[in-house]
């Protein structure tokens, strides 16, 4: 569907998106094989390792209002203006956003539907979405991910929630204890990572607090729950200070997995401009936005992200709705490794050429490397010459040398009109 649109319109003035047009302008960058991922919704499939998190995360906050069906199609005030993102911040870049035009866009993150829902009135809510960015190719990076947005509000006078929230960080605390996971916080609140001026610092304290142990609860019940008890060692996470334009303080979590640190959320303090955009200023409040497939590839031991969306019955068959288990792995197809050189004008991305990459050959393309990078004063116009090294895996069969060499060279010819590289 979505494919066959877009070719037909490419030259055309217009991007069908879910079923509606949309005007082009010189910053639509969305592709074919990104808009074929909109209607999948992988976390809705039951048994599905995404689903089963989601769910297991939703019953461990029963509560909160939970939501998981809005569009992904934003504007940039919902994705940037809304949560105080400078004019000139990096994430607005045409190379790290898909853009159907200048004023639409693929949300990047679960944050963009904060000002929305606290504006209908939710003060406990959780909210799954993909979201997507472009970004470089490998095991734990694809285009499109998940990510679930939980936020809290308390009244932001001190006589009114105080007590209330000191008492239940007290009963938070004590449940704070796993044999399976050990836990270390090199957090403080100083001038790099304040709170708000305009916030009560006992009432902004106690918020924060709230936040760590409502998120150190939920990762030790996950954690704890999904450890192997043969394994020698706890699992490692640690608290880490972070920067959001639309929260402070705040603060990062990593979990140690595969022999490094593995970013698994960020949260804060939400910053006051976006709950006076949403129209509750008298409320206080954190948030947080979870990376589902991190948290899921810890918990089911999947080594690389792209099995997430296999159709193959070898990954599906293996999990059972609301359980979860580890990964078996099975024998993979072999690799083939092609290398693409070129000449770069001066304005080139990796980015937009990895997307070509991707457009192409969808998941087949496993890693795109850059091996070698050469410089030439004398080659007028063209003084840069780089070369990738692209691995192409399917994740269900073996493919023939002539189709990764039919990809290749579309991918070189796409280069060569798009980009305005010069192969070499
Ligand atoms: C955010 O997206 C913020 N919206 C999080 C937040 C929410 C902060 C509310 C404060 C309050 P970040 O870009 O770090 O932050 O992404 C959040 C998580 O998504 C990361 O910790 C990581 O687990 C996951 N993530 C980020 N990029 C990718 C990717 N390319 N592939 C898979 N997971 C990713
Ligand atoms: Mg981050």
């Amino acid at each position: 569907g979505a494919w066959l649109h877009f070719s037909h319109c490419r030259r055309l003035s217009t991007v069908e998106v879910l079923g509606r047009s949309y005007p082009k302008d010189k910053f639509t960058n969305i592709t074919p094989s990104i808009l074929s991922k909109l209607p999948t919704q992988l976390y809705t499939r039951p048994g599905h390792p995404l689903n089963t998190l989601k769910t297991t995360i939703e019953a461990h906050f029963p509560d909160y209002a939970h939501f998981s069906n809005l569009p992904a199609l934003v504007s940039t005030y919902q994705n940037f203006d809304s949560l105080s993102f400078p004019a000139d911040h990096p994430g607005r870049s045409a190379t790290d956003s898909y853009y159907v035009n200048k004023d639409l866009m693929l949300r990047t993150h679960t944050s963009a539907h904060e000002v929305e829902v606290f504006c209908d009135g939710h003060k406990k809510w959780l909210l799954t979405a993909d979201v997507y960015r472009r970004d470089e190719i490998d095991s734990s990076h694809y285009p499109v991910f998940h990510q679930m947005e939980g936020a809290r509000l308390f009244s932001d006078d001190l006589n009114v929630s105080g007590d209330a929230l000191a008492r239940e960080n007290t009963r938070l605390f004590s449940e704070l204890s796993s044999e399976h996971v050990v836990l270390e916080d090199r957090t403080l609140v100083d001038s790099k990572n304040p709170y708000q001026e305009h916030h009560n610092k006992q009432l902004a304290d106690l918020v924060t607090q709230n936040l760590k142990y409502t998120l150190s609860l939920l990762l030790f019940k996950l954690f704890a729950q999904a450890a192997d008890p043969s394994s020698e060692a706890p699992l490692q996470i640690r608290w880490i200070p972070a920067y959001f334009p639309f929260t402070t303080p705040s603060y990062e979590v990593e979990v140690f997995f595969r022999h490094k640190w593995l970013e698994i959320l960020g949260c804060g303090v939400i910053q006051q401009a976006t709950l006076t955009n949403a129209k509750v200023s008298n409320e206080i409040g954190w948030a947080f936005g979870l990376g589902l497939e991190r948290i899921a590839m810890i918990l089911y031991k999947i080594p690389d992200i792209r099995l997430f969306w296999s159709e193959d019955l070898r990954f599906l068959s293996q999990f059972k709705p609301g359980e979860i288990s580890t990964f078996q792995p099975y024998s993979r197809y072999p690799a083939t490794e092609r290398d693409i050189s070129f000449w770069c004008p001066n304005d080139f991305h990796s980015n937009d050429f990895c997307d070509i990459v991707r457009d192409e050959a969808g998941d087949l393309a496993e890693e795109v490397q850059l091996i070698d990078q050469y410089h030439d004063k004398r080659k007028q116009g063209y003084v840069m010459s780089r070369c990738f090294r692209i691995r192409f895996r399917s994740m269900e069969r073996s493919m023939e040398h002539a189709e990764i060499n039919k990809i290749v060279i579309t991918i070189k010819k796409r280069a060569s009109e798009a980009l305005r590289v010069e192969i070499r």
